[in-house]
């Protein structure tokens, strides 16, 4: 059984130049890149990708940062354990606590700007994916 995860560079991440050095991770680990799409993300697409986080304090800031630049989306697959291979990869939400060789460890220092998201559940990657590459 396969795995897919919608990745996501975020907007510091691109602006950084990140999203090659992150790309290349991703396939050297052996994943699948199915599309890929540089795009900056619609208010109501961010709404409704962080729909769960709806009544938490950083919302606001959240749909802002995420909308607030472009962003290179990526439909990634993998065999079963890909989804939570990814988050390990990318490391804990919160980049102080991320180990070093992680993604969030390396590149990051802030929870509202940590770099790269990668849905947390193979359920959330089917959620995602339908939102952010409808017809894959
Ligand atoms: P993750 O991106 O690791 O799945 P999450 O789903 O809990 O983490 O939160 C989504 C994003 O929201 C996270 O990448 C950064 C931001 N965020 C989370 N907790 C935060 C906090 N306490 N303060 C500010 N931003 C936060
Ligand atoms: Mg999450």
């Amino acid at each position: 059984m396969s795995e897919r995860s919608f990745v996501m560079v975020k907007p510091d991440g691109v602006a950084r130049g990140l999203s090659g050095e992150i790309i290349s991770r991703i396939e050297r680990r052996g994943f699948t890149i199915l599309a890929m799409r540089k795009t900056v993300m619609e208010r109501s697409a961010a709404e409704e990708h962080y729909g769960e986080h709806r009544e938490r304090p950083f919302f606001g800031e959240l749909v802002e940062f995420i909308t607030s630049g472009p962003v290179v989306m990526l439909a990634v697959e993998g065999s079963e354990g890909a989804v939570k291979a990814l988050r390990d990869m990318m490391g804990t939400t919160n980049p102080l606590d991320s180990a070093p060789g992680t993604i969030r460890g390396d590149y990051a220092l802030e929870v509202g700007e940590n770099v790269i998201h990668g849905s947390d559940s193979p359920e959330s990657g089917v959620r995602e994916l339908a939102l952010h590459f409808p017809g894959l």
